[in-house]
């Protein structure tokens, strides 16, 4: 069954969003342009191509970390008092195996923010299925298309996943139908997605997403930590140029999108580590001086030799922070978990 929580945009809405969004960006100084527009169909596509490059390391740690220890947080989230207990394997016969029938976990429904991340989001539904049989899956997500291919594979690849679809922006506060008492929800925020938003951003978004939640149910949040510089500046400026495309290709739809003539190749990409902010940045550098019409806007946008659009933000956080936040925005942190290298942070938060 597939739930459209409000209508579904039409194309005129989302381009008129898009204008306003690059007239605003576009006129301010430095020029600066939204990280939501690089997930166009084609930008998505090199998303999911940049987290299989070697240098991206945000996406093969993170799952690594889901892998190891999802049994861990599907328990926990269900109730699971202790930290120390094992659950990776848990499943209501292994309960009455080892004696722990005594233990009532609650029901899980797991929602995702954004339309399942694959693979990872895989791991926590088959942990759940393990864990009580079923699962109902929530993703919420602006695009019904990216929705409705996630349950199509979803349902298809782990009998056991019941996937309820919801068009929304998580940004603006969830909406969720009422859960029978004895079940609670598991909101998952994977994928350092969270990174794009300035601090006070970060805790307005869970605040909003908080109070769409109900006392017991929690939220897993993923987070990419601070590291050496090389190993960041690597990450966000592939080898095979990649995440370059990916940088130039919110050019490349507003060409498509408004009637723009941006020349890709008078634009480079740029990664920058900015220290004080504790941040990645990307940057699209004008290579010469030079004017570019936009149609739609009926604007002619003049650049300077060496002048930068910025286009993005991905904080990466100290340790302690993202506690922080869980708490700042109405969580009580209960666990996290780390890779070895202390490289990306998984925490799980429940609502207080
Ligand atoms: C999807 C926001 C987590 O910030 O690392 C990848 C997007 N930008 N390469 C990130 C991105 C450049 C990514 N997030």
């Amino acid at each position: 069954m597939t739930t459209i929580a409000f209508p579904i945009p039409s194309t005129e809405i989302i381009q008129e969003r898009v204008a306003a969004a690059v007239r605003a960006g576009l006129m301010r100084r430095p020029k600066r342009l939204p990280a939501w527009l690089f997930y166009d169909e084609a930008g998505s596509r090199l998303f999911d191509e940049i987290t299989e490059r070697p240098e991206y390391y945000l996406t093969r740690t993170e799952r690594g970390i889901l892998a190891q220890h999802c049994g861990a947080m599907v328990g926990r989230a269900a109730g699971l008092e202790s930290a120390s207990l094992e659950a990776s394997n848990l499943n209501s016969f292994s309960l009455d195996a080892i004696g722990l029938d005594g233990i009532s976990l609650d029901r899980l429904r797991i929602v995702e923010l954004g339309a399942g991340s694959a693979d990872k989001t895989r791991l926590l539904l088959k942990a759940a299925v393990a864990q009580q049989g079923t699962v109902i899956y929530e993703p919420v997500d602006v695009s019904l298309s990216a929705l409705e291919t996630a349950k199509e594979r979803i349902e298809l690849e782990i009998p056991g996943v019941n996937v309820m679809p919801r068009v929304e922006d998580y940004t603006q506060g969830l909406e969720l139908d009422p859960t029978p008492a004895g079940e609670r929800r598991l909101v998952l925020y994977i994928g350092s997605s969270i990174g794009n938003f300035e601090p006070w951003e970060a805790e307005c978004v869970l605040a909003r997403v908080r109070a769409g939640l109900n006392p017991g149910d929690a939220l897993l949040l993923g987070v990419d930590l601070k590291k050496d510089e090389a190993t960041l500046l690597a990450a966000y400026d592939d080898a095979a140029g990649v995440t370059a495309d990916f940088n130039l290709n919110m050019l490349a739809r507003l060409n498509r999108e408004l009637g723009a003539e941006f020349q890709l190749d008078a634009f480079e990409h740029r990664a920058v580590w900015n220290p004080d902010q504790s941040r990645m940045e990307m940057h699209l550098e004008s290579r010469v001086a030079h004017r570019v019409r936009i149609d739609a806007l009926d604007e002619e946008l003049e650049f300077e030799e060496g002048e930068r659009i910025h286009t993005e933000n991905s904080y990466k956080y100290l340790p302690g922070q993202a506690e922080a936040l869980l708490a700042a925005s109405g969580f009580e942190p209960v666990e996290s978990w780390t890779d070895e290298q202390g490289w990306f942070g998984v925490h799980l938060g429940r609502v207080i």
